[in-house]
């Protein structure tokens, strides 16, 4: 195991062990099945957890309903001080856990960094939060009658997150809704259970030196853990990350207790280079935007949509660009590295089996194209032209490494084909002309919840509200006003007046 040797003592500076436990509520147990953590950069075995069972699960919802009841009654910029604690260990064991981040993930070591920089952000974000979230007072048309609005927390909120951003996006979820009064449980994907640990490890020492009961929960497990999760109606909210399929279900299972779901699902990001573009800086967003993350990010450029004018020249230089690139394909941890493997053998099959779809619809591939020959799981990032945008495989969300270049003839065709997928995650647009960029942002522009101009599909800051329309399911993470879906709303009418009165005039007097 690759945490028995001296190279990788940064596993144990976060606590790890040749066998981890992956539940817990206070103390950590599991008694389910043991999966074996690789690292897809060798294929070596790093360490092995423990799961939970769906019993365990169950155990840990009743924790975290308790665990929820203290916290919701502590003050809120009180709750932001935990927040700024758990934010200031993350900034500690930033190196350690951004590396496990790397090597679990088989993502660059700075995008492993940049990671864990993203949960720090949203934590200090959070701290800010918890101090001026506020409700609003609202004119009643009733004499000496206040109406106020409040947010309350919902309860006991559940995280599902995905193997690619095994540690942000639980921190988007969990800063946000413990800093609004929720208590959080966790159930990470089952191929990337370290990270879960070591930053539940990371977490929990908080809640223990302030003498808090775990307010965040973690259980990891499989399916049969997740849907305990997802059926239980004392999760009053499930904000769940992962494939269009899986989410109906889960979107559909939440409903049917009239639960809350947050639907972070599946993107096929556009990105359309105007005749009017930066080319250069198009031609480095689509590097970033198709390569970075191996092409494992739910914003990963999937499409480049090029006017016609531009088309030769920028497809030329962009394969040249990829020629470069594959100069540094590498271990994950190695610093030079900026095509890391990726996730799986799964996904190295899903690469072969679009790529074969593609030569059958007529696609070129135009550069890449195979499976790299080395131990790991290593593809390589692959460009294809000459489908119609409309081709099945296009409107497919593939998640590996592979681009489709599109010929638009203008700006408006290139919104449409933008438009015309079932997803609605990110979309950029390459243009210089103010007009066409707030055509762009307009009521007939981008169908997306993110609509970037001159800049990446991918890489999204904390800020910013982070999700999308359509089968990306709906749902929004992160900054913005994105913390009200953690709160129910409270509509209060206070009566000052001394005598009951009726709203619309209605008179019911005997
Ligand atoms: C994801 O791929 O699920 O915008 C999240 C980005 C990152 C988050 C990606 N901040 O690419």
């Amino acid at each position: 195991y690759l945490i028995d040797s001296p190279s990788y003592s940064f596993l144990k500076d976060i606590g790890l062990e040749r066998t981890n436990l992956g539940v817990y509520n206070g103390s950590w147990s599991a008694s389910g099945t043991t999966v074996k953590s690789i690292d897809p950069g060798s294929g070596q075995v790093i360490a092995e957890v423990k799961q939970a069972t769906p019993a365990e699960m169950q155990e840990c919802i009743k924790t975290g309903v308790e665990a929820y009841n203290t916290w919701c009654e502590v003050p809120a910029p009180v709750r932001g001080e935990i927040i700024r604690q758990i934010g200031e260990e993350l900034r500690k064991y930033k190196e350690p856990l951004g590396k496990l981040v790397s090597l679990e993930v088989g993502k660059p070591v700075s995008e492993g960094l940049g990671e864990v920089q993203e949960f720090i952000d949203i934590c200090d974000y959070a701290v800010g939060l918890s101090r001026i979230y506020a409700g609003q007072v609202i004119s009643s048309e009733r004499k000496k009658h206040t109406i106020l609005e409040a947010w309350r927390p919902l309860g006991l909120v559940g995280v599902i997150s995905a193997y690619n951003f095994p540690n942000a996006v639980f921190g988007w979820n969990a800063a946000i809704a413990m800093a609004v009064g929720n208590s959080v449980l966790w159930k990470g994907a089952s191929s990337t259970g370290l990270v879960s640990i070591a930053t539940t490890k990371v977490i929990s020492e908080v809640f223990k030196r302030n003498d808090l009961p775990p307010i965040a929960i973690l259980c990891q497990g499989g399916a049969d853990v997740g849907s305990v999760l997802v059926q239980d109606n004392r999760v009053k909210l499930v904000s769940f990350t992962g494939s269009c399929a899986t989410g109906r279900e889960v979107g559909i299972e939440v409903q049917k207790r009239f639960g809350k779901s947050i639907l972070e699902l599946g993107g096929n990001n556009a990105m359309i280079v105007n005749d009017d573009a930066n080319v250069e800086m198009a031609l480095e967003a689509a590097l970033f935007g198709s390569i970075g993350t191996s092409g494992q990010r739910c914003t990963t450029t999937r499409r480049i949509i090029v006017h016609e004018k531009i088309y030769d020249k920028f497809l030329t230089t962009l394969k040249d660009r990829y020629k470069l690139v594959m100069k540094r394909v590498g271990h994950q941890l190695e610093p030079n590295t900026l095509i890391g493997p990726v996730h799986s053998q799964a996904t190295i099959s899903s690469y072969k089996e679009t790529l074969e779809e593609v030569k059958q619809l007529g696609g070129k591939i135009e550069f890449g194209g195979n499976v790299i020959d080395r131990p790991g799981f290593f593809v390589e990032p692959t460009i294809v032209s000459n489908l119609p945008h409309n081709s099945p495989v296009v409107h497919k969300e593939t998640f590996a490494p592979i681009v489709y270049v599109l010929k638009s003839k203008s700006l408006e065709e290139a919104i449409e084909w933008n438009n015309e997928v079932e997803q609605g995650l990110s979309s950029s647009v390459f243009t210089q002309d103010i007009n066409k960029a707030f055509q762009w942002i307009g009521a007939k522009g981008s169908d997306c919840g993110i609509v970037n101009i001159n800049t990446t599909t991918n890489g999204a800051e904390i800020g910013g509200a982070f999700g999308g329309e359509k089968q990306t399911g709906g749902g929004r993470e992160s900054g913005s006003d994105a913390w009200k879906q953690y709160c129910k709303r409270a509509t209060i009418t206070v009566n000052h007046s001394g005598e009951l009165a009726r709203a619309q005039g209605v008179v019911f007097e005997v």
